[in-house]
């Protein structure tokens, strides 16, 4: 029996569903989603694996023009995730015109490797701004294979997914064949609670924070967890703590939920909040929170 195995990127605009295609393919929260942009900071592995495939799923963050350090390297995950890729997921939405950064779409239209179109959303149009929208995308990316999705409501994406099977090249696995991700247990309790706090916080507080758990312990029947919420400046941290601690203690709530189904085990969860001076700027700081590349 011949095995199939190779690594399947998704890139885009901020926003437009990539993580939620992620989690759709996987069949679990892996990747945090919400209604913000720049949700995604990380490159996220997620694998599927069958008896004759491992598909290694790549989520990766929107693309942005980068303002800081920070999001040069998000930038740089990204990159990355052209240099690997077997089959390249180009996501766009409903309404999108196009990538706003050239050198990334040339680098899509110009690419070796098949890329698989997918417009995602389509749960939000009509028949008639569908067919306008596919013949755009059809004309602007004539190399690739062109899906309407919708990774919310899992839409298409078994098809999609066992064209990209098709797709993939004869090789052994990469990965142990029950592994899922390539991420540690801590990085998705920071990724639950910084998806808490792009929810509960507005405008500049959630993309000036940072969590980094300091505590993992896991007994028989309960997982001990503690983490620091990273804030840049004095100011932003009374918002995070808000009244009495009412705020924080909401994130820590919802985070706890969260992980309780994610690990399948009660959580005792400990919050607090610490300033971090332009953790964003520092390239000291990142490389300890992990945007190393
Ligand atoms: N209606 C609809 N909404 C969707 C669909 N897919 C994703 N969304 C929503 O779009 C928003 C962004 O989804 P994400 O999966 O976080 O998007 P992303 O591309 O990973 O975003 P970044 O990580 O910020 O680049 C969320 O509110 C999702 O619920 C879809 O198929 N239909
Ligand atoms: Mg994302």
């Amino acid at each position: 029996m011949t095995h199939k195995a190779g690594f399947v990127n998704i890139i885009g605009n901020p926003n437009v569903g990539k993580s939620t295609l992620m989690n759709a393919f996987i069949g679990e929260k892996l990747s945090i989603i919400t209604s913000k942009a720049q949700t995604t900071r990380h490159r996220i592995l997620g694998i599927v694996n069958g008896e004759d495939f491992q598909v290694i799923v790549s989520d990766t963050p929107g693309i942005i023009k980068p303002a800081y350090e920070l999001q040069e390297s998000m930038m740089g995950f990204v990159k990355s995730a052209f240099e690997d890729a077997d089959v390249l997921i180009y996501m766009v939405e409903i309404g999108e015109k196009e990538l706003k950064d050239e050198v990334f779409f040339n680098k899509i239209t110009n690419a070796k490797i098949p890329v698989l179109l997918l417009l995602n959303k389509i749960d939000q149009s009509n028949q008639e701004q569908l067919e306008e929208q596919v013949q755009f995308w059809a004309q602007k990316v004539p190399s690739a294979e062109l899906y309407p999705i919708s990774a919310l409501e899992n839409f298409n994406i078994k098809e999609v997914f066992d064209r990209i099977v098709e797709l993939l090249p004869d090789s052994p696995p990469f990965y142990p064949k029950d592994q899922l991700t390539d991420k540690p247990e801590r990085f998705f309790v920071n990724e639950t609670i910084r998806e808490k706090i792009l929810e509960n916080y507005k405008k500049e507080i959630p993309y000036a924070v940072e969590v980094d758990t300091e505590e993992f312990f896991e007994d028989e029947d309960i997982i001990r967890i503690r983490s620091v919420i990273m804030v840049e400046r004095d100011s932003q941290k009374g918002i995070i703590i808000g009244h009495k601690g009412s705020a924080l203690k909401r994130v820590g709530t919802q985070a706890r939920k969260d992980l309780e189904k994610f690990f399948g085990k009660k959580i005792h969860i400990e919050l607090y909040v610490k300033i971090n001076k332009n953790w964003r700027s520092n390239n000291n700081q990142l490389k300890r929170f992990g945007y190393n590349n």
